[in-house]
């Protein structure tokens, strides 16, 4: 589930501020804590009583919490499951059924209608999980039993302040176990800022308003900057010698430069003739497809700051627009690699000199840099894309 990559990034941006975990008798404490911080935000003293009267921590959450992927996520894993077949029909489906609505909430906030479908498809397969944890006792348990107090205390706060705002109740506020919900997977803050009553019966109704629903999720991409005209991303075809090192998404140049270079979108068609910042992705290194991220990929990746997601996102979308599938396809034997193999991946090339960051086993951008200066040592494509092959030539290397 998405929220996961959400939640753990928003909360790596508030990590500094984290106090340490605390035990859970301590967790009435830190519920008070919480409390005076929802009093100075204007929350009644009298609800914040019944919101925490009887609230225990949730150890089921502790424990999903504190599970780590053993695995990266591949990009056709990733895109194969989470754009299928079923998706793209219902999300055609559901966008014919809500057409008008869309189409008003377009021209309000400029979010086109396959965008607000692929992110409900994405986040909740169009309200089929919304989840079913209650939203307060999800938060709070996070601010007081794990290492993310500040940021999962705001979000306690915030879900307060809902419920202070008459728009649910305790018990019907429901979400994922991270504290997301709704159609659109807000976390409480989020409901809080981007929040609209588009159908206007004075409450903002994320679970059973496809309006309220639709037009916070076309007024929050509004607001980190999403803008009509060009898409988020699509598929291109690079020329033959094309710079492997330059498909990166750190590196940018006008759309008129990469056309310039030769790029085209897939298919042939000349990339648009405009000078928007752009960069080109290989996700699934130099063999399988390449993209070109448009500025709103920029905006998809603020509402998830997972690449693979904010992919699935243009793809989905542009499918349920009616538009072509992927054509290049991912290379069959571009295998997930485990953490401990990109931690040894890391340590070698750090002691090559490549990498100076922490062998964390998460391969970012750092580790794609490296990985592309071995594969330049060694005569490979400069993809820096890790794979098994990377891997393994390594530790062949480096011993
Ligand atoms: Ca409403």
């Amino acid at each position: 589930m998405t929220p996961l990559w959400k939640i753990a990034l928003l909360a790596a941006t508030t990590a500094l501020f984290a106090g340490p975990a605390v035990a859970q008798s301590d967790f009435q404490s830190c519920l008070q804590t919480i409390k005076a911080e929802a009093l100075r935000q204007g929350v009644p003293a009298n609800l914040i009583d019944r919101a925490f009267q009887g609230l225990t921590p949730d150890q089921k959450i502790i424990d999903l919490d504190s599970r780590q992927p053993e695995f990266s996520q591949t990009y056709a894993k990733y895109v194969g499951s989470s754009v299928s077949a079923d998706r793209i029909a219902k999300g055609q489906q559901r966008m014919a059924q809500n057409r008008a609505l869309l189409d008003a909430i377009q021209a309000e906030y400029g979010v086109p209608p396959q965008y607000i479908m692929a992110f409900w498809g994405l986040e909740t397969n169009y309200g089929g999980f919304m989840g079913d944890f209650q939203v307060v006792r999800s938060v709070a348990t996070l601010a007081c039993m794990t290492k993310r107090r500040d940021f999962f205390s705001n979000e306690t706060v915030q879900a307060l302040r809902i419920l202070a705002l008459n728009h649910m109740t305790r018990d019907q506020m429901r979400g994922s176990w991270a504290g997301a919900m709704g159609n659109m997977q807000f976390m409480p803050s989020t409901f809080m800022k981007w929040g609209v009553d588009r159908d206007g019966n004075g409450r903002i109704d994320l679970w059973t308003s496809l309006p309220d629903s639709f037009a916070s999720a076309a007024n929050y991409l509004r607001g980190v900057g999403f803008r009509p005209g060009l898409p988020s991303s699509e598929e291109v075809v690079l020329p033959q010698g094309f710079p492997f090192d330059q498909a990166d998404s750190t590196i940018e140049k006008p759309v008129r430069a990469w056309a310039a270079m030769g790029v085209k979108k897939a298919g042939g068609a000349p990339l648009p003739n405009v000078d928007e910042p752009s960069s080109i992705i290989l996700p699934a290194g130099w063999r399988g497809p390449a993209f070109i991220l448009y500025p709103n990929f920029k905006a998809v990746m603020n509402w998830n700051r997972s690449t693979l997601y904010a992919l699935a996102v243009g793809i989905l979308a542009r499918q349920i627009a009616g538009g072509p599938a992927v054509m290049q396809a991912p290379p069959a034997d571009d295998e997930p690699l485990s953490r401990d193999s990109i931690v040894d991946m890391q340590s070698r090339l750090a002691r090559l000199g490549f990498y100076t960051d922490e062998a964390d086993g998460l391969a970012g951008p750092k580790t794609r840099s490296a990985v592309r200066l071995f594969q330049k040592q060694v005569g490979l494509p400069a993809d820096g894309h890790p794979t098994p092959d990377v891997v393994r030539r390594l530790q062949q290397t480096v011993r």
